[in-house]
């Protein structure tokens, strides 16, 4: 049976990240998707002028048509919300929509950089601590990982003994598998540290210069994609990190990764199921 997977993203019609990224990957490793909009934005935040539209009550409508229609997901992605209702929603999307074998992957989107993103507020961290604590896998950045642990965001100087450190304490507060991306321990290489049944592990790959929205996005829709399709964390990681390496390849794009050169190349996204 085809997996059916509830992806909780904006939409940015402009730039690449959010749901414009989660879709097209998701899909490509033949899993059916289910779109509940947070918010729809002319671009995404990093354009130096965006419009948003907070689509908190359709999220609410649409739960409840999906409700009678008596619909149940397999897998259950979640990303950028906006305010602490959406994050409520999500839980309760847990509760209603989803089994408890539903596999479900929370991208706790907050900052980026050193710096948080303008819905953050102390309430929405608190709330999305609750949230993560629901999810097998998290895959929050350096700085999404010190905002969950209520710690100033550090930009760099991590040795390996800090970042197990962040692993350790996500753990503690509940967080069953949490995977840091964007951890360096060497000029040429960037990649995650992850726990596994408490047991640290580090993947990396090649590092680029260039900074991108959706970056995370895109290693997120590949390792919740792999895993829904059976892969251990380290394969979805190790392809996640491919994705990206090619997509980041040839010119910067400065509104969005390259995903789609990635999707376009057979062997990246064969995911062991297919
Ligand atoms: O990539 C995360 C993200 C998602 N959605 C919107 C964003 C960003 C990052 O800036 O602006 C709207």
């Amino acid at each position: 049976m085809q997996k059916k997977a509830a992806i909780l993203q904006d939409i940015s019609c402009l730039g690449k990240c959010s749901a414009g990224v989660a879709l097209p990957i998701v899909s490509h490793f033949n899993i059916e998707c289910a779109l509940l909009p947070t918010a729809l934005l002319s671009a995404h935040t990093a354009f130096p002028t965006y419009t948003c539209m907070d689509l908190t009550d359709m999220m609410r409508k649409t739960m409840q048509d999906w409700r009678s229609l008596d619909v149940c997901f397999d897998g259950f992605y979640s990303g950028y919300m906006l305010n602490c209702t959406q994050i409520a929603l999500a839980e309760t999307f847990l509760d209603t929509l989803c089994r408890d074998d539903t596999f479900v992957l929370v991208d706790p989107v907050m900052g980026d950089n050193g710096k948080a993103y303008a819905m953050l507020s102390e309430a929405y961290a608190a709330d999305m601590r609750r949230l993560v604590s629901r999810a097998d896998i998290i895959t929050p950045n350096l700085t999404e990982a010190a905002l969950l642990l209520n710690r100033p965001p550090k930009l760099s100087g991590y040795t390996e003994a800090d970042i197990r450190e962040l692993l350790l304490s996500l753990h503690a507060q509940g967080a069953k598998c949490p995977i840091i991306t964007g951890v360096s321990y060497a000029p040429e290489s960037i990649g995650a540290a992850y726990l596994e049944n408490g047991v640290y592990h580090y993947i990396s790959d090649k590092r680029f210069d260039h900074v991108f929205c959706g970056t995370g996005d895109t290693f997120a829709a590949v390792v919740f994609a792999a895993m829904l399709q059976g892969s251990c964390i380290k394969d979805a990681v190790t392809l996640a990190l491919r994705v990206l390496r090619k997509a980041m390849e040839g010119e910067p794009q400065w509104y969005g990764i390259n995903f789609e050169a990635a999707l376009c190349d057979g062997t990246f996204l064969a995911a062991p199921n297919n």
